[in-house]
C-alpha cells in the first residue's frame, strides 16, 4: 500500500524536515502534496529527486489525501484540520491546537502507542521538549514509578521557526561586526518586546500564563500527564531559549517511587528503543546538541544519583527538536497507524 501525504507548513522549519524524513525512511508515499500559505504558491520543494509544487492550504487541497501532517502553527490547524478529516485524511498535528482535547490522542510511539487506536481523525504530536523527556523517562516510569519531575530546558532557536533561526544568525553576525543587532522576533514574535538571543539566554519560550509559568512550561506539565495517562505525576518546568540552532537540551531531575540501583537505571535507558546513552563524565562523554543534530534519537548522559534525595536521579537529555521533537515523531505515528491497520 502507498499513501497520498500532505505536509501543511511544507516551507517551514519542521515541514522541511518532514519531507526529508519521509524520503529517508522510505515512507510509502504515492503522492506528496506540499501545502503552505498563499505566499508560497509558485515555490517548489525537492522530494525523491523531483521538484514538487507547493500549493495553498485550502479545504479542497485535502481532496484524496490519506495522511495530512500539519506543522503550520495552531491557528492553521484549528482552522483547517477538520476539513482534512472530513475529506477522509488522518491528521497528525504538530501544533498545540488539539493536544489537550480529550477526544484527541497525544502520542509518542515509544511511550503510549496504544492511544493511536482511539483517534477520531486527528492524532496530536506533543511539544518537542515534552517528547524527548518522556522517551527518556518511559523505562524508569515502568520500572520504578515517578513521583515528580523538575526540568530545566535549554532550547534551540529553530523551535521558534525558520525566521527565528535566521534572526539568531543575523544577530550573531551583526554583534560580531559591531552593527546594530536585529531584534524583531525573539523570544515570541507576537509579543511586544524582543530581545537579543545571540550571546544571551532568554527565560521565555512561548507566551506567559496567569500562574507565572510560560505556555511552553505548562505544555511540559500537562502533556507529560496525558502521555503517561497519570495525573499524579508532579511536573515543574523552567524553559529557556539558548543560542543554539538545533537540538533541545534538558536537565531532568526525577524522583522515583521505588528505590533504584544506578546500574539498573543505566541498563534500562541503554535498552530503551530510540535512546542512545552517552554517559562517562571521566572520559568527558555526554550528549551535546551540536553532535546530536540531524539524528532521530534521544541522547542521555550525566546519569547520577541526586545528593539530596535517595530516590532522586539527575539526567541530561538532548534531542534534535526538529526530528524526534517534531518530524520524526509525527512520521513514526503515521507508521504505527499504518501498521495497526494491517
Ligand atoms: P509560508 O512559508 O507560506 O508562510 P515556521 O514554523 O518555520 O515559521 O514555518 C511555518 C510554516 O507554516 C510555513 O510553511 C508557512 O508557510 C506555514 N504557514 C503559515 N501561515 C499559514 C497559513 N495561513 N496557511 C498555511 N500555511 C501557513
Ligand atoms: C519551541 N517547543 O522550542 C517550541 C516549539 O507547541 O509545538 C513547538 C511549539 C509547539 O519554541
Amino acid at each position: 500500500n502507498e499513501y497520498r501525504v500532505a505536509v501543511v507548513g511544507a516551507t517551514g522549519a519542521v515541514g522541511e524536515q518532514m519531507i526529508k524524513y519521509l524520503e529517508q525512511r522510505n515512507f510509502p508515499v504515492k503522492e506528496l502534496r506540499p501545502l503552505a500559505s498563499k505566499r508560497s504558491t509558485g515555490k517548489t520543494v525537492m522530494f525523491q529527486g523531483r521538484e514538487v509544487k507547493v500549493q495553498e492550504t485550502t479545504p479542497d487541497a485535502f481532496e484524496g489525501i490519506d495522511i495530512a501532517l500539519f506543522s503550520a502553527g495552531g491557528s492553521v490547524s484549528k482552522a483547517i484540520a477538520k476539513e482534512a478529516v472530513a475529506r477522509g485524511a488522518l491528521v497528525i498535528d504538530n501544533s498545540n491546537a488539539f493536544r489537550m482535547d480529550p477526544e484527541v490522542p497525544l502520542v509518542v510511539p515509544e511511550v503510549n502507542p496504544e492511544a493511536i487506536a482511539q483517534n477520531k481523525g486527528i492524532i496530536a504530536n506533543p511539544n518537542c521538549s515534552t517528547i524527548q523527556m518522556v522517551v527518556a523517562l518511559k523505562p524508569l516510569y515502568d520500572q520504578f514509578g515517578i513521583e515528580r519531575i523538575i526540568v530545566s530546558t535549554y532550547q534551540a532557536v529553530s523551535g521558534a521557526g525558520m525566521n527565528a533561526s535566521k534572526e539568531l544568525d543575523a544577530q550573531t553576525q551583526a554583534f560580531i561586526s559591531g552593527d546594530q543587532v536585529p531584534t524583531q522576533i525573539l523570544p515570541v514574535g507576537s509579543l511586544d518586546n524582543h530581545y537579543q538571543l545571540a550571546f544571551n539566554v532568554i527565560p521565555q519560550v512561548d507566551v506567559g500564563q496567569e500562574n507565572g509559568f510560560t505556555l511552553e512550561e505548562m505544555k511540559m506539565v500537562r502533556e507529560t500527564k496525558k502521555i503517561f495517562n497519570d495525573d499524579q505525576i508532579g511536573v515543574t518546568a523552567t524553559c529557556v531559549r539558548v543560542p543554539v540552532q538545533r537540538g533541545h537540551s534538558e536537565s531532568v531531575y526525577v524522583e522515583l517511587k521505588q528505590d533504584y540501583q544506578l546500574e539498573e537505571v543505566k541498563d534500562l535507558l541503554a535498552k530503551q528503543p530510540g535512546v542512545i546513552v552517552q554517559d562517562d563524565i571521566e572520559q568527558q562523554i555526554y550528549p551535546m546538541p551540536l553532535e546530536t543534530a540531524d539524528r532521530p534519537e534521544v541522547f542521555i548522559g550525566r546519569i547520577r544519583r541526586d545528593l539530596t534525595h535517595d530516590r532522586g536521579l539527575n539526567l541530561w537529555v538532548v534531542s534534535d527538536n526538529l526530528l524526534k521533537g517534531a518530524a520524526t515523531n509525527a512520521i513514526q505515528i503515521a507508521e504505527a497507524y499504518i501498521a495497526s491497520k494491517r
